[in-house]
């Protein structure tokens, strides 16, 4: 009997753990292509990527399913600092690799960039040399607008009012995320294209609102005690957000130069819990497109325009 609990326990403590490590995860696409490793970053950074980024083994395997008979640059490079891997974006050291071996040999500190051979593993490579791209996509949204589900759905949606971004959408939602989107100076009555101008998070009667780079926070009962749940963090033009609700925590990131807002989450409770123009959270990118009322819209109009908050002022 002992030895039986002592199983039940074991598998117990295995599901939880393997629960609470659920992250959003990341996509990655290829594009084809001659290029060094400054035009991949390029590239990607065109359509509102950047190169690649594998983190974790799982990542680097999901990366590695794009490549069946080419080789291609990733966004890990030790230009900086000779031998030091490291991230391209931020500059920070990796914390996973997977050379193949006799790599990295530097080749007199010739070989500075990441080349991912087809099976998975990375060699350094000279960045001068010519190979095709694998980007990676945060999910939110970016531009005019590139849209990206949190389950990797991409689409477009010209909306020109506030949007329900996403939100809890279980019996007692505790938080929602609303995005305004406005024409860009180049829109033509033909040709509209919109981009996020300003987003609002309410957490329980907890509220920030993001208009380009001002800040304002408050309670919706109008109480001006210190915001709490939502922290705010504001450097070099950029905004990072975080709020938890029971066991996830959400992250924006908002970069007003590029009208870019990326989401992520680290927590399974909301697993298929979410919904807005970011889908259900659920790992399955085909059923992203569920209307408020839970039936699935024929395209991304009729998705975006379902999720317009109602009674707002819009133009
Ligand atoms: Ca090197
Ligand atoms: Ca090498
Ligand atoms: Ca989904």
């Amino acid at each position: 009997m002992l030895h039986l609990l002592v199983i039940l326990a074991a598998i117990s403590f295995t599901l939880t753990a393997s629960q609470t490590n659920e992250k959003s995860p990341p996509t990655y696409e290829v594009v084809y292509g001659e290029f060094t490793w400054f035009e991949a970053k390029q590239e990607c950074e065109k359509i509102g990527g950047f190169l690649a980024e594998p983190r974790t083994p799982a990542e680097n395997v999901k990366m590695e399913s794009l490549c069946a008979s080419e080789t291609y640059w990733i966004g890990i490079t030790d230009l900086n600092h000779e031998d030091i891997f490291t991230y391209a974006r931020d500059d920070s050291t990796i914390i996973y690799s997977n050379f193949a071996v006799h790599q990295p040999n530097s080749w007199d500190g010739e070989q500075d960039c990441i080349q991912l051979y087809t099976d998975g593993t990375w060699n350094d490579l000279s960045c001068f040399e010519h190979l095709g791209a694998i980007c990676q996509f945060a999910s939110g949204c970016h531009g005019d607008p590139h849209m990206r589900t949190f389950d990797g759905r991409a689409y477009t949606f010209q909306g020109t009012c506030w949007y329900t971004l996403f939100k809890d959408c279980t019996e007692h939602s505790r938080f929602e995320i609303t995005t305004k989107f406005e024409p860009r100076e180049d829109s033509t009555p033909d040709q509209v294209r919109t981009r996020i101008v300003a987003f609002n998070i309410t957490v329980g009667d907890e509220y920030s609102i993001i208009d380009g780079l001002d800040i304002n926070t408050g309670r919706t009962d109008g109480q001006k005690t210190e915001a709490r749940v939502i922290t705010t963090q504001k450097k070099d033009k950029k905004i990072k957000l975080n709020f938890t609700s029971k066991n996830t925590t959400f992250t924006l990131e908002w970069t007003l130069r590029k009208h870019a807002l990326s989401v992520t989450y680290d927590g399974s409770f909301y697993h298929g819990k979410l919904c807005g123009l970011m889908g259900n959270a659920d790992g399955i990118a085909v059923n992203d497109f569920q209307k408020p009322d839970g039936s699935v819209a024929k395209d991304a109009d009729e998705f975006g325009e379902s999720w317009k908050v109602n009674g707002t002022k819009c133009y």
